[in-house]
């Protein structure tokens, strides 16, 4: 079993984590784990927090030459901005002084969080609720990538549409076609998409986004957007249909949904197929190469919560950040009455970088079940039961229905 777990505010001194259960012998390159965060930090429409953070983990324990332990992995990532700070979110002392924030905003977990925790002052929500967090998710969840990467499973992401501006050849419908070059990889679709300053496929599209995240900037609002992820090399055999909370899909669809501002969740053709007939619906069955194979995959790589070895499809979307600089109605704690909502710097757009995060979330995911099915102490343990069991699938299918 593997497991991850985060601290740190969003303008404490440091996000951490500490990442538990991945085999001995796994080969980690720092750069790897930095290109991700690099990654995130990424996109059109992000605020100045952005200019002020240069985000970087720094390894303090699980690792040696290069190689882990077995032992749990500890990251820190720093907060830069935390010098400016530090005043305001100190760990002693008192409060005394500190201007407290009275005036929640729609949408964000000012008011949930208050309301829940007791607090005297909405900064308490602010700094753990802060989308801040994934940095440190994504560093935890780049050592399962690396992991996926040594069989061969690969994970990428673009973005479908912002504010409701979407492309003229939408990518997805090529992927439910299974109409996908015979190399196809996912980290390719990620490796395109990461030119745009938005991360879409298509120029054009890139365009169109920019011009309505120019209008919501002058209207001082903020736009959402929907965004694919997309695994390959997945083999057969992940998640299970025998109980609830074993089924892959669902897994996926927790953790996607789990990261901020994330509304809603579709795996394959999702709310699309419920408006289809069955016929159009499945992926029919056939043999290629003399293995089998599905014709398309309207499925998204997953029938029965188990994986099918096809791409892994899913598909997020994201609401309008939360912070408005034209702000919407709330009420001040202070005084019970009526004001406008409170302004915070904060970003416009965050959509390209949620896709990041949603690689990172749905590698995680297929770790877990991946370590699972295969386990193994060390890496070469791993690989061994790997290969055994997708070296004989299609042998043991063959043979059991032959008799
Ligand atoms: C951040 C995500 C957003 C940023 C934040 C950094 O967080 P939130 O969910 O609170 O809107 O705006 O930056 C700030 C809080 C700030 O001071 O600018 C991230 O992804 O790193």
């Amino acid at each position: 079993m593997i497991r991850f777990l985060t601290a740190g505010e969003s303008h404490g001194k440091a996000l951490t984590t500490i990442v538990e259960g991945f085999p001995s012998n796994l080969k980690i390159n720092i750069d790897e784990i930095n290109l991700q965060l690099k990654r995130r930090q990424s996109g059109y429409g992000r605020g100045l927090r952005m200019k002020i953070e240069s985000d970087a983990a720094e390894i303090l324990s699980g690792i040696r030459f290069g190689k882990t332990l077995g032992s749990p992995v500890s990251m820190l990532i720093r907060n830069k901005d935390w010098e400016n700070w530090a005043d305001k979110m100190k760990i002693e002392g008192k409060s005394s002084g500190v201007e407290k924030i009275t005036i929640p905003r729609p949408g964000h977990a000012d008011l949930v969080g208050i309301s829940k925790y007791n607090y005297d002052d909405i900064r308490n929500s602010i700094e753990r609720s802060s989308a801040r967090e994934t940095a440190a998710r994504v560093a935890a969840c780049s050592i399962a990538r690396i992991f996926l990467a040594e069989f061969g499973i690969t994970i990428g992401s673009f973005v479908e549409s912002i504010g409701g501006v979407y492309p003229e050849n939408n990518f997805a419908a090529k992927l439910f076609d299974n109409n996908l070059s015979k190399n196809f990889d996912a980290w390719g679709l990620s490796a395109k998409s990461d030119k745009s300053s938005v991360r879409v496929l298509e120029s054009k599209h890139e365009k169109e986004i920019i011009d309505k995240i120019k209008l919501a900037k002058k209207k001082g609002d903020t736009l959402g957007g929907t965004f694919y992820v997309v695994a390959t090399g997945v083999p057969v055999g992940l998640g299970t249909f025998v109980h609830y909370d074993k089924k892959l899909d669902a897994c996926i669809a927790n953790s996607i949904m789990s990261i901020n501002a994330v509304k809603a969740v579709s795996i394959g053709t999702g709310f699309e197929s419920s408006e289809k007939f069955g016929s159009e619906s499945h992926d029919e069955i056939i043999l290629k190469n003399n293995l089998l194979t599905r014709k398309t995959n309207r499925a998204g790589g997953i029938e029965g919560g188990i994986s099918t070895g096809l791409p892994i499809i899913v598909r997020g979307a994201m609401k309008p950040i939360s912070t408005l600089m034209s702000p919407i109605e709330s009420v001040d704690l202070k005084t019970m009455k009526k004001v406008d909502a409170r302004r915070e710097r904060s970003d416009f757009v965050a959509v390209p970088a949620c896709a990041v995060i949603g690689e990172s979330m749905l590698a995680w995911t297929l770790a877990e079940f991946f370590v699972e099915k295969f386990g193994g102490d060390s890496i070469e343990e791993t690989k061994d039961n790997f290969s055994s069991y997708t070296r004989k699938l299609h042998s043991r299918i063959k043979k059991n229905f032959a008799k």
